[in-house]
């Protein structure tokens, strides 16, 4: 015996809050839908859990950051599903999964049957032990994925004050994190096997500023090497790490971020994968007409560049989300989904913006000593990809279209002595 909706959204991350929402807009009836999340909480805003989570003074906490209000919209707390009919299936793994028979059976062994689903299972965090290295599960080493990650964190930073943390990873979660740990006054030491930070978007260029900025606060890069072991006590706590490069670095707390595998296992040999997610066409759809992927699961066709791309990003979690929703409600008035990546991302005082693709040559422009400065990337004489830190709202906009048109370069000089101007005057 077990429950039967017409919709289930299985993942109750950010792109099933956004999911839930547009569900709520277009008129699903109550009793239609359900959500099942492995997570206690109704759908939150994770990027929050790397930036006002982790502040020292005024820190954000649910159910402040409940999805939507990372684009301004409505706040759906549990009192909000209930009130729209939705059910939150809370705590509750799903282990199983049968597309043929539209059914999911939990880790208690009920099967929810469905009539659409949406996969919005979103990524875990790898693990350091993927890289054979053992003791990712000392009491003072942490991931952030979720929620439970993130309260644990704090719970070690305010053990840690005046202490040495070591960040793994030079990625986004490295970045965000090690700024929030010198803000809570903790001496950070990252460490990244390449030579600069962020390198799957920035150039050198841009990595350097942002690097120098952080050297000003006391952190200190060691980049070309990564852990070889945990130094761990007889207490079963880390006191440091060893790397590949023969150093030694004392830790009170380690923050691991290197990277993240999607939650795809559930679909294996049932749907068709590629490039590491679920693939689906420009209306979310998999190869099972009943079944839609969004979010980070989802290897999804990108117009602009003609090619399936996978993204690990919030903008596109929830717009994929909201229009898996209208591509099932409405099949017939929805068009192919056609989006223009995005990402961002906030630390210390900086806040920059990318929009496109970082391919081919990048051009770039304003002041780099100071506060606002932006590179473009031409490819094949067009520009396809823009970076911008520290502009403001209509900047961004003007980012955002002009990216989106890939205007033809002629004259690469021209661009670069237009800088900004470029985009606004397009
Ligand atoms: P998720 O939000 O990860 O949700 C997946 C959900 O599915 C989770 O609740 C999970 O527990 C659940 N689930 C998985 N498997 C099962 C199962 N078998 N049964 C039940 N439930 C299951 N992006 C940006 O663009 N800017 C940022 O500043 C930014 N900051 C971030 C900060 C942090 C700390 C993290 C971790 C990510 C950040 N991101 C950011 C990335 C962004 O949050 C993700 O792209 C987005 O959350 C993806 O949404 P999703 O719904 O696909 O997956
Ligand atoms: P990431 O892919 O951004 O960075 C991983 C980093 O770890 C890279 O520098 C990589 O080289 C390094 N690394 C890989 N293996 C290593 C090893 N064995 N030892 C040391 N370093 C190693 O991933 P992340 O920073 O872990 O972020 C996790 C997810 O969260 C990503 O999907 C990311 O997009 C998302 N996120 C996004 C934002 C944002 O967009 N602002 C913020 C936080 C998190
Ligand atoms: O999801 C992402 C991400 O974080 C990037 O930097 O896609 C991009 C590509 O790896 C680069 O365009």
């Amino acid at each position: 015996m077990g429950r039967s909706f017409v919709y289930v959204i299985l993942g109750g991350g950010v792109a099933a809050g956004y999911a839930a929402l547009e569900f709520a807009n277009k008129g699903v009836a109550h009793g239609e839908l359900c959500i099942i999340s492995d997570e206690p909480v109704a759908p939150y805003e994770r990027p929050a859990l790397s930036k006002g989570f982790l502040l020292p003074e005024a820190p954000a906490r649910l159910p402040a950051f409940h999805t939507c209000v990372g684009v301004n919209e409505e706040r759906l707390t549990p009192k909000w599903y209930k009130e729209h009919g939705i059910e939150l299936i809370l705590d509750t793994r799903v282990t199983s999964a049968d597309v043929r028979r539209k059914t999911l059976v939990t880790a208690a062994g009920e099967t929810i049957s469905y009539k659409f689903l949406i996969i919005a299972t979103g990524a875990r965090a790898f693990k350091l032990e993927e890289f054979g290295v053992s003791g990712s599960d000392a009491e003072n080493v942490c991931h952030l994925r979720d929620l439970a990650d993130a309260t644990r964190l704090v719970d070690l930073m305010q053990a840690s004050t005046g202490g040495n943390a070591v960040v793994i990873g030079g990625g986004y979660i490295g970045m965000e994190v090690a700024a929030s740990l010198v803000i809570n006054k903790i001496n950070v030491t990252m460490v990244f096997p390449e030579p600069h930070c962020i390198p799957r978007l920035f150039t050198p260029k841009i990595a350097s500023f942002y690097e120098e900025f952080y050297k000003s606060k006391g952190v200190n890069f060691v980049k070309g090497t990564v852990l070889s072991s945990f130094v761990i006590n007889p207490e079963g706590k880390v006191i440091g790490v060893n790397l590949k490069d023969g150093s030694y670095l004392p830790a009170d707390l380690v923050v691991v971020g290197i990277g993240i595998r999607r939650n795809t296992s559930l679909f294996e040999g049932q749907l068709t994968l590629e490039k590491g997610g679920i693939k689906v066409n420009s209306m979310l759809q998999t190869s099972n007409s009943s079944v839609y992927a969004v979010g980070d699961v989802a290897s999804f066709p990108v117009k602009a560049f003609g090619e399936i791309r996978r993204l690990e990003h919030v903008d596109a979690a929830r717009k994929s989300a909201r229009h898996a929703v209208s591509a099932i409600m409405e099949p017939d008035t929805t068009p192919e989904f056609d989006y223009l990546p995005f990402f961002y991302s906030r630390a210390f005082l900086f806040s920059w913006q990318f929009y496109g693709e970082n391919l081919g040559e990048a051009v770039y422009f304003g002041d780099f000593s100071g506060t606002s400065f932006g590179a473009y990337w031409v490819h094949n004489g067009h520009l396809v990809g823009s970076f911008l830190e520290g502009g403001s709202k209509e900047e961004y906009e003007a980012l955002a279209k002009a990216t989106r048109l890939r205007p033809a370069i002629d004259d690469m000089s021209d661009l670069e002595r237009q800088g900004l101007r470029f985009v606004v005057t397009l």
